[in-house]
């Protein structure tokens, strides 16, 4: 039986996760690691799965955004070194310890807090990054003198360990490189610093996807691989130049609900903002905004029936889309693709994005718990998460 009752969810090609992985180690130098970025829930993937997928296939670190996002992946037993990308609090640094998660830190007195919430603390010192903000304004110091003093709190410190230090760009996936080349100009300048100070660098890393794809002579000891693990490019130009050949993880599927066929004209969804014309075919598909799929969707995006694009029409529900299909063929039961391929024809993420004005990261980070994660391996389904039933604790 499975696992979750609703004819709509997110299938996820764990081969894809894995060509991407490979394409890239094909891509860097042999001395560069692969830290495989799972924050997001994997970018809506599901983190547990890609993180998996992703150290089978040559990954050896992992990244997220803050330190529960690493202890999913602890709790669901995986072993590798984990770096949280941001800001930790300061009263969860012992979590930290138990759990073997590397923290970043970017000013003196965090590390000063930090060393006093461990003082008694019988656990192992937690690995430390430094993080270094060379133009993209967020989180990391910002001058020499600011580095040595977090380097040397550190350096005094028996409860932290000074393990990395790295710096994350603004514009690397931009035709014009001037940015992302004083970003590094900088970075290497912070590094000279340290020799010059005769200490001795711990990992270095900077590049994210972009910055992977751009400049593999920068990738240090490892690159911090984000979208381009789940076969997306960073942005269109980056998919213009097609300098790797990335292979798009994420499907989003569904079933025809209903199907009526239009006798006389009638309006359909909220405010009436499409008529149905006399023989049109309309079907009812089980998902809405309340599921990530955009409201700003309505009346202009797009789904696959049988193998052809069939408009949306009407306003995008809650739960539910409204779709115009061709005459004879689909009938109720049959599987729509709302983002992937079917037949010959693709709706991407990239496609979707620019519909709805914003970046495909976002795309499929907005897809939510409510829809089940089906994993596939070799056209063959291997798992499913599904989070909302696993969320269903008794009161
Ligand atoms: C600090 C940091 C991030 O916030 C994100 C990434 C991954 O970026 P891409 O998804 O563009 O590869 C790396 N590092």
């Amino acid at each position: 039986m499975k696992p979750y009752c609703r004819d709509t969810w997110v299938e996820v090609d764990l081969d894809a996760i894995r060509a991407n992985v490979q394409t890239f180690r094909q891509h860097l130098p042999a001395t560069t690691g692969i830290m495989a970025v799972v924050k997001a829930d994997g970018y809506g993937h599901g983190s547990v799965q890609v993180a998996k997928e992703a150290l089978l296939a040559g990954a050896d670190t992992l990244a997220v955004a803050f330190l529960d996002e690493a202890i999913v992946l602890r709790q669901a037993g995986i072993e590798a070194p984990i770096l949280v990308l941001g800001y930790t609090p300061v009263d969860s640094v012992e979590v930290a310890s138990h759990r073997r998660v590397e923290l970043t830190a970017y000013s003196e007195e965090w590390v000063f807090q930090a060393e006093q919430r461990l003082q008694d603390a019988a656990c192992p010192p937690v690995g430390i990054h430094i993080k270094t903000d060379t133009g993209m304004g967020r989180l990391g110091v910002r001058t020499a003198d600011e580095l040595l003093s977090v380097v040397e709190a550190l350096e005094r410190s028996s409860k932290l360990a000074w393990t990395g230090i790295f710096t994350h760009f603004a514009c690397a996936d931009e035709a014009d490189t001037t940015h992302v080349r004083r970003q590094h100009d900088t970075f290497q300048s912070f590094l000279q610093v340290l020799r010059d100070a005769g200490k001795t660098l711990p990992k270095v890393h900077c590049c994210n996807t972009a910055a992977a794809i751009a400049f593999p002579e920068w990738g240090y000891d490892t690159i911090r691989l984000g979208i381009g693990l789940y076969g997306l490019y960073p942005s269109s130009y980056m998919k213009e130049q097609a300098a790797v050949r990335l292979h798009p993880a994420l499907s989003l599927k569904t079933r025809i609900a209903h199907v009526k066929v239009a006798a006389e004209p009638f309006t359909v969804s909220y405010g009436a903002t499409y008529t149905a014309q006399p023989g049109e075919r309309i079907a009812t598909l089980p998902i809405g905004y309340a599921d990530g799929y955009s409201r700003l969707l309505s009346n202009r995006g797009a789904v696959l029936v049988k193998g052809s694009r069939a408009p949306i029409v009407g306003r995008v529900c809650m739960d539910q889309i409204m779709v115009r299909i061709e005459q004879g063929s689909a009938q109720v039961d049959d599987e729509v693709v709302l983002y992937g391929k079917q037949g010959n024809e693709e709706i991407s993420l990239d496609e979707v994005a620019a519909l709805i004005g914003t970046i495909n990261y976002e795309v499929p980070c907005m897809l939510n718990h409510r829809i089940p994660r089906v994993y596939v391996r070799q056209g063959k389904e291997i798992a499913v998460v599904h989070l909302l039933s696993e969320k269903n604790v008794p009161v």
